[in-house]
């Protein structure tokens, strides 16, 4: 637990997972310029704690928390340190591999669903407290993926889609205590994505980006900006957002 600055009186709070890099990063620096204190959490605190210098650095308000998404330990020390709660980004998450049904790896298997799936119902689970006293809102980061299946995507596949019925039930369980349920399902974005979906191999995760356009992670952050800053009654269940080229699901290039 790290927390440097304390959430102001009145400003709202935004507790965004994953924030270290990419989408999470994004997303933190672009609800702090709407106004929010944004807790960041990952499990590499010192990129945390550089993208919270910059946000700081911009006039905005950032703590730093470690959080790993699999600790149910790292998850009770979120929740105890912030008791106010008013908007929830599950960001953490990913891919490993592209290996087909017949030579699937079941620890690949295991580590998406237990990152995608487990680790956005420990996150939801710990702040809907604080969450439903606030009627605040939940935006979960699912993927074209969790929508639309293709070969080599299987594990992904079925963990993306698991997290899809998480978000879907929950909508339904929570929306009488007044707190919204969205999922921003992105298709390409150009972030660490694929480095970590190919074990760090640069050459691979470059490919997937070559001459095509794809999203930025800023792209999906103003469009979660935009989701989280509606007026309590405007509800969205979930937004498809792909670059032109993705349109009608084609697969990524491997
Ligand atoms: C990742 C989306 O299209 O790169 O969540 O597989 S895609």
């Amino acid at each position: 637990m790290n927390a440097q600055q304390p959430a102001g009186e009145n400003k709202k709070v935004a507790v965004v997972t994953g924030a270290s890099s990419g989408i999470g990063a994004a997303t933190a620096t672009a609800l702090a310029a709407a106004g929010f204190h944004v807790v960041l959490g990952a499990r590499r605190v010192d990129k945390l704690e550089a993208v919270a210098e910059e946000i700081r650095g911009a006039g905005g308000q950032a703590s730093v928390v470690k959080l790993d998404v699999t600790s149910d330990e790292d998850v009770a020390a979120l929740a105890g340190a912030y008791p106010r709660v008013d908007v929830l980004v599950n960001n953490a998450g990913g891919a490993k591999g592209m290996e087909s049904i017949e030579a699937a790896v079941e620890e690949k298997w295991r580590w998406m669903y237990e990152v995608n799936v487990l680790g956005t119902l420990r996150v939801t689970r710990a702040l809907l407290p604080a969450l439903k006293a606030s009627e605040g809102i939940v935006l979960t980061v699912g993927s074209i993926a969790g929508r639309q299946v293709y070969t080599g995507g299987a594990g992904y596949n079925a963990a993306k889609h698991a997290e899809r019925a998480l978000v879907e039930v929950l909508r339904q369980e929570v929306a009488a205590e007044g707190v919204r349920v969205t999922e921003i399902d992105p298709g390409r974005v150009h972030t660490d994505f694929s480095l970590v979906r190919f074990d760090g191999d640069k050459a691979k995760a470059a490919s997937v980006y070559e001459g095509v356009e794809s999203l930025t992670a800023g792209d999906i952050a103003d469009i979660i900006v935009f989701a989280a800053t509606l007026p309590h009654r405007v509800n969205i269940d979930f937004l498809q957002v792909t670059p032109i080229d993705q349109v009608g699901g084609a697969k990524p290039k491997k």
